[in-house]
């Protein structure tokens, strides 16, 4: 007769016990948001205190122009998506120096741009000491360098570097089918034929977009297609002026 109290007591106190406890828990840990993540890159190869960090969009031919400069196709690159994840260094020997390319994945993915950007901004603010310039691939035929100049700015802001311009691709520059008769532009541009004409457009076109002084000789047009290859000396002797003394 007086066993239902003894079988009903452990329960109810249990059940409010319970209903205690997540009350409670809820008024001790409100609901934060998370803190601001800052991811790192991968990274791998050999890095020296002589870098040149190379950025820019994806499909600009950022590894094809450090195989271009090393005359070894040592990095993999993508004819249809984007390729480079890590941020790679590249032994190159320039001939009156040795420096350290620097390759990096692309930005303007959509699904990886805002992490790629941050993760070379993460990278380069705690490595600024060893870079001697900043080497930017632009894609000759594309027209909006908005987030070219965007990442640019970043990284200036965090440490000033000489900012060189590879204007890559230049064989896209119309006319398309027209070839280029020398090797190098210092060359090819006293021909004054339509395409180096075109070229030179190009450049100054750049240079407006960057807010640089026309002829500020930091534009180096290049072709780093494999089998290609147009002004690789030109890009060289940029790369040593900017460098600053070893
Ligand atoms: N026509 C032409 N194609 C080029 C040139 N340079 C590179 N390419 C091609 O452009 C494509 C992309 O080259 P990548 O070197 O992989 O470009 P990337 O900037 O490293 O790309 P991500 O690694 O995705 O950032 C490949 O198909 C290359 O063969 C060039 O000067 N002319
Ligand atoms: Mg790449």
């Amino acid at each position: 007769m007086a066993l239902w109290p003894v079988i009903l007591i452990p329960p109810v106190v249990w059940g409010i016990k319970k209903i205690y406890d997540l009350l409670s828990e809820d008024d001790s840990s409100p609901s934060l948001p998370p803190p601001p993540s800052y991811p790192s890159l991968p990274i791998r190869g050999h890095f020296t205190e002589d870098c040149i960090l190379v950025m820019g969009r994806t499909g600009a031919g950022k590894s094809s122009l450090i195989n271009m400069l090393k005359e070894k196709d040592v990095l993999p690159t993508g004819d249809i998506g984007s390729t480079t994840r890590y941020l790679e260094g590249v032994s190159v020997d320039l001939g009156l120096r040795t420096m350290t390319f620097v390759d990096s994945p692309g930005i303007g993915e959509a699904l990886t741009d805002s992490d790629y950007c941050n993760g070379i901004k993460d990278w380069f603010s705690r490595n600024s000491s060893r870079v001697r310039c900043l080497l930017l691939v632009l894609q000759a035929d594309a027209k909006a360098h908005a987030d070219d100049k965007r990442l640019a700015d970043a990284l200036q802001a965090i440490s000033r570097k000489p900012l060189i311009i590879a204007l890559n691709q230049v064989d896209k520059i119309k006319p398309v089918r027209a070839e280029f008769a020398c090797e190098c532009w210092e060359e090819e541009q006293k021909r004054s034929s339509l395409k180096s004409r075109n070229v030179k457009e190009k450049i100054n076109e750049v240079a407006r977009q960057f807010a640089l002084p026309a002829d500020n000789g930091l534009i180096a047009p290049v072709v780093a297609e494999t089998g290609f290859r147009f002004n690789r000396a030109g890009l060289v002797q940029k790369i040593i002026d900017e460098s600053g003394p070893r």
